[in-house]
Order: structure tokens, then sequence, then C-alpha cells
């Protein structure tokens, strides 16, 4: 085999393994962020983590923002004073990565809204697109369930939501925000809803030109060594 050819089927098997499964773009746990504030709270990982951050809106600015017991670990993102439109938001950038999915653990207090909206925007919600329509968040504990969010044990999966696939137009692009949005008045102003464990996955692609360039790359190699 050449060296042209070798490096050419090197750049192949590359993107070939590049492709094989999702990479975590950015993931939320709270176990470092700890909120007790709207936000916007870091990502605890993910390979874009950096550019990626958490905030809740509430239209009541008396709300109180805390960290209650997660799905499986110590902490999570919890508010109360729940009103129509309120929502916990999730961005990230997606640049270099396709197949964008997000998955997340939900669920409140018994008088804590129960259905929500999982909507995404790439231009800060100017348009946005519902992802998730009506779907319903259980009780924490509640009927339906195996038993209350705990700090120990693996996380139980009837609270999971996703992998919601975003579509094509979440593909690479340098702001993607998700919202969980509040569709209901709930049972009382004390009720709360947290999430945990909110997870924004895709698969990494290497840009045209990064491609590009690996392929001219190889041709000057293989010249250099003729010469
Ligand atoms: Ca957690
Ligand atoms: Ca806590």
């Amino acid at each position: 085999m050449s060296r042209t050819v070798f490096l050419a089927a090197s750049a192949a098997a590359l993107f070939a393994a590049s492709t094989v499964s999702a990479d975590v773009i950015a993931q939320w746990t709270f176990e470092t962020s700890v909120p007790v504030t709207a936000g916007p709270h870091a990502a605890e990982g993910g390979a874009l983590a950096a550019s990626s951050f958490a905030s809740g809106f509430h239209g009541d600015l008396t709300t109180i923002y805390s960290n209650p017991v997660g799905n499986g670990s110590a902490e999570s993102f919890s508010s109360d004073k729940w009103a129509i439109g309120d929502y916990y938001q999730f961005s990230t950038s997606t640049s270099n990565y396709t197949g964008i999915t997000i998955t997340w653990d939900q669920t409140r207090s018994n008088t804590g809204p129960a259905t929500f909206d999982l909507i995404a925007s790439t231009d800060g919600f100017a348009t946005s697109t519902v992802l998730l329509a009506d779907y319903v968040v259980l009780p924490n504990g509640g009927t339906g369930t195996t038993g209350a969010w705990s700090s120990t044990g693996a996380p139980k999966l009837e609270y999971r939501f996703g992998p919601v696939a975003g579509g094509a137009g979440l593909d690479s692009q340098a702001t993607v925000s998700f919202r969980m949005v509040n569709k209901v008045t709930p049972g009382g102003t004390a009720g709360t809803n947290r999430v945990d464990n909110v997870t924004i996955e895709g698969t990494f692609v290497p840009a045209p030109s990064s491609a590009a360039l690996i392929g001219l790359a190889g041709l000057v190699a293989s010249r250099r060594r003729r010469a």
C-alpha cells in the first residue's frame, strides 16, 4: 500500500471511528454547582462544558432555588413558585456535533407543576421548536414510581426523559438552548419541581476543512517521500 493510500485509509478509519457513538457535549449533575440561585450554573462535564450553562427563569422574583437530593446523587436543581411559562434552560455550543439529543431526570412535589413542554432554539428563542409536548412529571415517590429520589443507588429510570432528538437544525450551532417550560398552574406556590442528570449528546464530526487538511497533509507527505 502506498503512503498516500495508507493515509487516506487512516483518515477514513478515523472518521468512521468518530461517528460510531454519541459523545457527551454537556452534562449537569449539580454536584459541583449545588444551585442556590437561578444561575447560570456551569456544566459539570462534557466536551463543551466550558461553553455550557443552566439557568432557571420564574416570573415571581421571590422564587427560591435550591439543591435537594438528586436522582441517585446528593444534589439537584429545584425551584418553587411556579407559574405557567416558567422554565429551566440548558444552553451549549454544538459546534462540530450532529445528531443532538437531550436526556434528563425530573420530578416534583405533590403540589408542584406536572405538565411541561421541551422546546429548543438556536437564536435565543426568537424562534423555537417544540420537541416534546405536554410531558408528565411524576411526583417524587408517588404513585407509578419505585420510590423517591435518593442520594444513593442507581437513578430511578421512571423519572427519566429522552434521549429526545433535537433534529438537524441543532447540528453544529454556536448556541443551542433547551427549555423545560411549565404548562400548568401548580397546586400551590410552595410546590417544587426539580431536574438532575441533564445530558446533551451528539456525534463528533470533523469540520470539512479539517478533513481536507488531513488529506492535504497526506498528499504533501507522499510527495516529500518521493522527492
Ligand atoms: Ca445530581
Ligand atoms: Ca443539597
